[in-house]
């Protein structure tokens, strides 16, 4: 897919026809037809908005319904040729599947229209390329795409093979190139993993040095879009790039926050979810994604104005539960409640998720009560102490107000009687001046 950017191309974007398959499976499932009708048609909307970011327009859209799935081709011969007609028609340049295809699925297809035919995952995989920024960032989507395309290369061949293929144990060109391909594309994933490792050595040495700090840390997670870098913005003052394009965060960015009770926490933005977030990348961002992973608090936020919130509630669970976060402590947050003038779908939101909270990071509403949720969930496990600490020794106080919360102070003679709560980690610094709970 070519990326042009300038206004004088333009008019020669590349136009795509849509196709999204209803499986009969699908139609005896929980919903009625009409809304699995409608559940397809919602994710070919997305998938032209994935699509728009790679400057590619729709050219049209067919829904196909399938009863079972054909090995060769996904769809049956008469609704393939049906949907090759209406793409050439429309002078589509490639046709694009919401659905996964099999190598052979998407090689066939090639074959019978002679147009470029790709699927869900390919897109999601070029638009990450398209976005990555840091070294880590290119690395993995170089080692995603690798991954996607080696089961692929016997397409690209099959020419030759025809045209030349050998007699019997002796090899045709097209095979012999194929190995070929295959043996260089294995190097280079060998060698990406490689660099990777480094790369992430080095970042498990500064997220090494970040735990040695022992402050609590909380991921910002949630559907691409859902507003998780405005809100590290609204919370700490950074100024990360927040555009309304899909996946535009890729590498995570770690910033201090100190709360309004005084506790200083670690917070972290990271790549947003999708809903199919294609295996190879969940895979090739293993690194990236463990910021969750490791959080003492997964903050999974979601746009609380978007009619697939519940959608994008799934399909989030779905990536945490993949990457084996999904035990992780979380509290789950509605962005953009200034966007939503309808009460009701809020109200209902508040009944099936009881103990969430509902903010806007951009105008700023209700993130006191935010910053005091985290407060609580970072202090879930601090212990109350009662502690006289001589005037020597006030460094400690400065400590306590950063790790933990101070209930009252009040400074004597002797030196400052103190109520806190703190987490267990600092408790050996303050042993000695702890003291019996004052009458
Ligand atoms: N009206 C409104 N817009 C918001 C709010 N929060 C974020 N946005 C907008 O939503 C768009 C996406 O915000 P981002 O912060 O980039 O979203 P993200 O979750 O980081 O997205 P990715 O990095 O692409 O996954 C931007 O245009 C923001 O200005 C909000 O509370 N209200
Ligand atoms: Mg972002």
């Amino acid at each position: 897919m070519s990326k042009t950017h300038t206004n004088e191309t333009m008019a020669e974007m590349e136009k795509a026809w849509l196709v999204g398959i209803l499986f009969n499976e699908t139609r005896q499932s929980l919903y009625s037809p009409a809304e699995a009708k409608d559940d397809v048609v919602t994710h070919l909307n997305e998938l032209e908005a994935l699509l728009e970011t790679l400057e590619v327009k729709s050219a049209g859209r067919t829904v196909a319904a399938v009863k079972k799935p054909s090995a060769a081709l996904l769809l049956g011969s008469g609704k393939t040729d049906e949907i090759i007609e209406q793409a050439k028609e429309a002078e589509a340049d490639l046709i694009v599947f919401d659905e996964n295809l099999s190598p052979t699925q998407q090689r066939n297809w090639e074959r019978a229209s002679g147009l470029k035919v790709i699927d869900r995952q390919e897109v999601i995989i070029n638009i990450f390329a398209d976005r990555a920024r840091t070294k880590a960032a290119s690395l993995q989507v170089q080692l995603a795409s690798c991954q996607y395309h080696l089961p692929r290369l016997a397409g690209a061949w099959q020419h030759l093979s025809r045209q030349r293929g050998g007699s019997y144990g002796t090899k045709g060109e097209g095979e012999k190139q194929i190995e070929l391909d295959k043996r260089l594309l294995l190097k280079k994933i060998a060698k990406l993993k490689e660099e990777l490792d480094e790369v992430k050595k080095q970042r498990g040495t500064m997220r090494k040095l970040r735990s040695g700090k022992k402050l609590f840390t909380c991921a910002i997670a949630g559907y691409t879009n859902a507003g998780k870098s405005t809100l590290l913005n609204s919370l700490t003052g950074s100024d990360l790039d927040a555009n309304n394009r899909l996946f535009d965060t890729l590498d995570p960015a770690t910033r201090n926050l100190r709360l309004t009770g005084g506790k200083e926490i670690i917070i972290t933005d990271t790549v947003g979810f999708i809903r199919k977030l294609p295996h190879q990348l969940v895979e090739a961002f293993k690194s990236t994604l463990e910021e969750t992973l490791i959080a003492d608090l997964i903050i999974l936020l979601l746009d609380a104005s978007s009619s697939e919130v519940k959608n994008h509630y799934d399909a989030s669970m779905d990536v945490l539960k993949e990457i084996g976060a999904d035990k992780n402590k979380k509290l789950i947050v509605f962005n953009k409640v200034d966007l939503c003038n309808d009460d009701i779908s809020l109200s209902m939101l508040r009944r099936d998720f009881p103990g969430s909270v509902f903010i806007s990071a951009e105008s700023g509403e209700n993130l006191m009560q935010l910053e005091k949720e985290i407060e609580k969930a970072a202090s879930g496990d601090d212990s109350g102490v009662y502690l006289l600490i001589p005037p020597s020794k006030y460094e400690l106080i400065q400590l306590i107000r950063k790790t933990g919360i101070i209930v009252s102070e009040e400074y004597t003679e002797e030196g400052a009687l103190i109520e806190a709560a703190v987490p267990g980690y600092i408790l050996p610094q303050l042993d000695q001046y702890s003291i019996e709970k004052p009458e």
